[in-house]
């Protein structure tokens, strides 16, 4: 029987990016996003290319009874979820503090934070029950080091580096590894979700360097997967060779 990866955020990026790598690896899917369309297309793509089963499921993170309610209606085959990849996310804004958007930080916190454990509540119960499992969270650089105006973008990506440590200790009597995946910039929508669709703002940020693509990612979370039973690789934090921190980036 084939292993089974979930993916969120599977519409896009490197959530994207990893449905196709895990699909080469021979993976049945379960692809999720808010984009219905995209996921419909991603899957018909794989399906012919791979050969894989897929299922769609589309919710959005922030709603917790919609996450539930989506996720237990998937039959009892496909809860045997091998992977979990807790991939949505997103930054809104680049402001400093005193002059914060109230909705942005709530967009951030909910989708980055609470998302992710409402997904991370069902899935890891699955696990428990199936014996086994691999959760990977994608934190960011901006988990690691915070910078001017990230605020609470970094904070939520403290939060899921905090969530991965906590995962960790309270799965490990069940066989589940917990992976966090950090990377500092990849070139995706990433930006221009930031910059609410400010398309030359977004372009900026990845201007005289090479970032990161998506498939960078992907292939590094393939690589903590794809380690044998008895290794888990606790975090990795991937950055582009022209990129020090997160804000020290040498562009020609
Ligand atoms: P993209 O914007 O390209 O993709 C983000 C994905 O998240 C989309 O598939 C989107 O799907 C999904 N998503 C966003 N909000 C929600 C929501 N409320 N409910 C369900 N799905 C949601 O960005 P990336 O691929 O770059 O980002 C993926 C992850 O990697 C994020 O967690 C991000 O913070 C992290 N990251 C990104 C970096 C970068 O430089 N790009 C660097 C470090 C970390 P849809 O809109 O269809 O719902
Ligand atoms: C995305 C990378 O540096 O824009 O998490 O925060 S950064």
């Amino acid at each position: 029987m084939s292993k089974i990866a979930l993916i969120t955020g599977a519409t896009a990026g490197i959530g994207e990016a990893c449905a196709h790598v895990f699909a080469r690896e021979g993976y049945d899917l379960v692809l999720t996003g808010r984009r219905a369309d995209r996921l419909e297309k991603l899957s018909e793509q794989l399906t012919r290319a791979y050969h894989v089963k897929v299922v769609t499921s589309v919710f959005d993170v922030r709603d917790r009874q919609d996450v539930i309610s989506k996720l237990e209606e998937l039959s009892p085959e496909w809860r045997k979820v091998n992977v979990l990849i807790n991939n949505a996310g997103l930054s809104q804004g680049l402001d400093p503090i005193q002059n914060g958007n109230y909705d942005d930080w709530e967009t951030m916190i909910d989708t980055n934070i609470k998302g992710l454990l409402y997904v991370t509540r069902v899935v890891s119960n699955w696990m428990i029950g199936n014996g086994s499992g691999h959760i990977v969270n994608l934190g960011s650089i901006a988990g690691k080091e915070v910078y001017a105006n990230g605020n609470v973008y970094c904070a939520s990506k403290h939060a899921v580096d905090a969530l991965n440590k906590g995962m960790r200790i309270d799965l490990l009597p069940y066989g589940i590894k917990v992976t966090g995946v950090n990377p500092g910039a990849v070139e995706t929508e990433f930006s221009q979700v930031r910059f609410k669709g400010d398309k030359a703002r977004a372009s900026k940020v990845y201007e005289g360097f090479e970032p990161l693509a998506a498939m960078d990612i992907a292939e590094t979370i393939w690589f903590a997967v794809s380690r044998p039973a008895h290794v888990n690789i606790n975090e990795l934090t991937v950055m582009p060779a022209a990129q020090a921190t997160a804000t020290n980036i040498f562009r020609k």
